[in-house]
């Protein structure tokens, strides 16, 4: 599938404002920073699309954009912020545990892990959470470009034995150079077209 018309709808914090019509939906969801927006934008191909933050950890956001009619890509607030208060976590908690539950059309989540790390014990709470509430979800791993091959198919090793995951399920992305896009389009276009029932 190629993903073409990208539009941004809207931005939603709290139940009431999140969208519950009949379009699928696509999560992104990891720690901030790791590169849910660039993501997005590369997707989009448009730098613009979603903002990409230096000051990461201030939105709480829930923001939505809708791809040709056919699907939701929604942006979830980041977790793991070092430096939140306890409150903003709390808050963080609460939007995603809300959107998950609200959500009844969620077809995917694309679980972003930065490639040079290995999974944070919140990682590996959010895949372990998706497994319990019966959540389809896809690895991606981020910011490829700043690892070599080598190193990459190193830390692909690692990050697959600390979640017990097959190597050939994850993607392996670079916003920066724009690699990943098509397999996550496929991806998406799996996920949105597996028949409920
Ligand atoms: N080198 C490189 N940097 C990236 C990549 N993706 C994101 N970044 C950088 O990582 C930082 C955080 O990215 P952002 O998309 O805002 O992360 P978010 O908080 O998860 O939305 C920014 O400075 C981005 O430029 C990538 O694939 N390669
Ligand atoms: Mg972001």
């Amino acid at each position: 599938m190629r993903l073409i018309n990208f539009k941004f709808i809207k931005s939603a914090s709290k139940p009431s404002e999140f969208i519950v019509d009949e379009l699928p939906q696509v999560a992104i969801v990891g720690r901030s920073n790791v590169g849910k927006s660039s993501l997005i934008n590369m997707l989009a191909n448009n730098k613009k699309m979603a903002k990409t933050s230096s000051t990461p950890g201030r939105t709480r956001l829930v923001n939505y954009f809708e791809i040709d009619r056919k699907v939701y890509l929604v942006d979830l607030p980041g977790y793991g912020f070092a430096q939140a208060s306890k409150e903003i976590k709390k808050e963080w908690d609460r939007v995603l545990d809300d959107y998950f539950n609200n959500t009844h059309n969620l077809k995917l989540v694309l679980v972003l892990i930065d490639s040079r790390h290995l999974p944070s014990e919140l990682d590996k709470m959010m895949i372990n959470y998706l497994v319990e509430l019966g959540i389809p979800y896809q690895i991606v791993l981020t910011k490829a470009d700043k690892l070599s091959r080598s190193q990459l198919n190193k830390n692909i090793a690692d990050i697959s034995n600390c979640i017990r995951h097959n190597k050939n399920m994850f993607i392996a992305t670079s916003a920066d150079k724009k690699v990943g896009a098509e397999q996550i389009a496929d991806a998406i276009e799996k996920a949105i077209n597996v028949q409920n029932n």
